[in-house]
Parts: structure tokens; C-alpha cells; sequence
């Protein structure tokens, strides 16, 4: 190592993870990546793409979170759906259950979970926010899940991440099980996979089969053949899968009886749209509750320059900002 790259470690932090000292923000992320225990998952994410972080969830944040999402797909199927043995008439393919963060406490505990956000800030710096919160709940037969990039329009792609996805298994993930899979190295691609790329059943694409509209039990017995150098990510209730936004995943179809259970935390960089609207006003006892974590305001989108109306743009904040890098530098 030379002694310029020595001095820059020393001058910075214990950390042997190197970042440009000019850049403060990033420092930290990559120190508190080391402090977790997290090295070796950041050169898998940024060789593959992805990184799966085993066991991040504790029991009893798995049940609750999995408990509060049955809840609220009872609620909109209005039937009865038991995990372990749900059959295609009570639930039948994937269906994505949104806006969970307010449906219950473990979701916004889940949010805070410090090693998926330790990889999740390294892609997308650490003013990055909440985009959206939701389950890919599957049930038996319906359709695979189509292999995509999460999104941004193929033009807008780039090699800096502007999306970042966090996927916590809440039931095991296999092929029957309906695991989630992903492409390593995808992300250099920068676009979306054409539809002889996803997957085919016989010679059929996907569109085509979508454009069918076959009944339920045609649909449920079609053979499908997964697209190439793919991995079905094989997990355990609680292990979470963090991906760089370009990377190609999708999901195969649920074979068995019962259902997959996920928790898709989707983010995005400070200046982009989020999928869910942000400020919502109706849960003060939420941001109360996490007033001494500034961590939650901020992924929630309190702190966001754009969006003004007649008040205009708040220049504190921009103030604020600079004072703190000067500070830093
Ligand atoms: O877990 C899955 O089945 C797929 C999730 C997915 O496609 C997503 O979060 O964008």
C-alpha cells in the first residue's frame, strides 16, 4: 500500500475501506459498513449486484410483520388465508400489498433495520428515501413474475445507482416455494431484459401467454422455462436480499400449497418521485415516536428540498446542508 493511500485510511477513520477524503458522506457509510461486519457484502453487491444478508430479522419481527400482512390481504380478498396451506381459491398467483409502513409498528422498525440500510445508503448516499413498502404475497399457480429492472426507463439507466431494493424473506424461499430470483451482473447492462430474454413457456414469451387470457387452471399447469443465468435466491425467514436498482429479478410461480411471504423495502435517491406519496399527515404518533431517530424522518421524506407550493423553496434547509459539509470537510 503506498503511504499516500495509508494516510488517507489513518486521516479518516480505522477503516481499511477506501473512500476519497474529499468525500465525507461516503466515509461514514463505508466505516459503519465495517463496524457491521458488512465488507464482504458490499464486493458482492457491487460484483453481482446483489448481497444477501442472512438472519437480519428476529422471530419475533418476522411473525409480526407476516401476521400484519395476512391481515391486510384478508382484508382485501375478504377470505381466510392460512400460510402453510392456502390452496389457488383462496389465493391465487401474486398479489402486491402496498403501503404497509403505517399498517403496523414492525414495519417501521423494519425500516430502520441497520445492515440492509448500511448497503442501501452505500448505493444511494445517505439522504436517500423511502420510496415504497409492500409484499409480493404469492399464492399457488398464477404467473411467474417477469423478469425486470425496477423503475427507470432503459435511457435513464446508469452505473450509479438511482434505485436501491431491500427483500425480506418472511416464509423460506425456494424454486417450488415461489423464491425470488436475480441476474448476477445485470446491473451493467442498463436495461430492461427483452421478452426472449424473460420466461417462456414452450415457445411462447410471457406477452404472449398474458395476451391469452387464459382461465386460471390453463394457466396454472403451463411449463415454464426460466431465463438464463439466473439464481433463485434460496433463503430463510428473516434473511433480506439488497440489489443495485439495475439489476435484472423477477420470481418463479408458487407450486405449493400456501403462500410466500415478502417485505419489498424499494428506495430511491432524496430527488425522485417516490411511489408512495410522502408526507402523510394522519400518523404524528409515528414520527413522535421516532423524534430522537432522525434516520426515520429522513427516509420518510420530511427533509426533502423539492415540492414547495406558495411557500417556496426552503433555503434553511440548503443553508443547513452546506454548513454541515463545511463542517465535515
Ligand atoms: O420477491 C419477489 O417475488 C419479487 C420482488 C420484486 O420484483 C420487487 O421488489 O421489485
Amino acid at each position: 500500500m503506498s503511504e499516500a493511500i495509508v494516510d488517507s485510511v489513518s486521516n479518516h477513520s480505522g477503516s481499511s475501506i477506501l473512500a476519497s477524503a474529499a468525500d465525507p458522506e461516503k466515509r461514514k457509510i463505508l466505516d459503519e459498513i465495517e463496524a457491521l461486519g458488512l465488507t464482504e457484502k458490499l464486493l458482492e453487491l457491487e460484483v453481482q449486484g446483489f448481497a444477501v444478508i442472512p438472519g437480519v430479522l428476529s422471530e419475533d419481527r418476522i411473525e409480526r410483520a407476516k401476521a400484519a400482512i395476512l391481515r391486510r390481504a384478508e382484508k382485501v380478498t375478504g377470505r381466510e388465508i392460512d400460510p402453510e396451506s392456502a390452496t389457488t381459491e383462496d389465493f391465487n398467483g401474486m398479489q402486491y400489498q402496498h403501503y404497509l409502513i403505517f399498517d403496523d409498528p414492525v414495519f417501521q422498525e423494519i425500516l430502520l433495520e441497520p445492515k440492509p440500510l448500511a448497503l442501501v445508503q452505500y448505493l444511494l448516499g445517505a439522504d436517500c428515501v423511502l420510496s415504497s413498502m409492500g409484499s409480493h404475497l404469492r399464492g399457488p399457480g398464477g404467473l411467474p413474475l417477469a423478469v425486470h429492472v425496477d423503475g427507470m426507463p432503459d435511457g435513464c439507466l446508469s452505473s450509479v445507482a438511482m434505485i436501491a431494493n431491500c427483500n425480506y424473506a418472511l416464509t423460506p424461499y425456494t424454486q417450488d416455494q415461489g423464491a425470488l430470483m436475480l441476474f448476477p451482473g445485470s446491473q451493467h447492462k442498463q436495461r430492461q431484459p427483452t421478452p426472449a430474454e424473460n420466461w417462456m413457456a414452450g415457445s411462447e414469451t410471457l406477452p404472449e401467454i398474458m395476451a391469452k387470457q387464459l382461465p386460471p387452471e390453463e394457466l396454472d399447469s403451463l411449463e415454464w422455462t426460466a431465463p438464463a443465468g439466473g439464481i433463485t435466491m434460496e433463503l430463510q425467514p428473516g434473511d433480506a436480499v439488497v440489489w443495485h436498482g439495475n439489476s435484472w429479478h423477477g420470481g418463479w410461480r408458487r407450486e405449493q400449497a400456501g403462500t410466500r411471504i415478502n417485505l419489498a423495502a424499494y428506495f430511491c435517491r432524496e430527488f425522485m418521485t417516490t411511489q408512495e406519496l410522502r408526507g402523510d399527515t394522519r400518523y404524528p404518533e409515528v414520527f413522535e415516536r421516532y423524534a430522537n431517530d432522525p434516520r426515520f424522518a429522513q427516509l420518510m421524506g420530511e427533509n426533502r428540498f423539492n415540492g414547495w407550493r406558495d411557500e417556496g423553496p426552503n433555503l434553511e434547509r440548503v443553508s443547513l446542508v452546506q454548513a454541515k459539509n463545511a463542517e465535515e470537510n
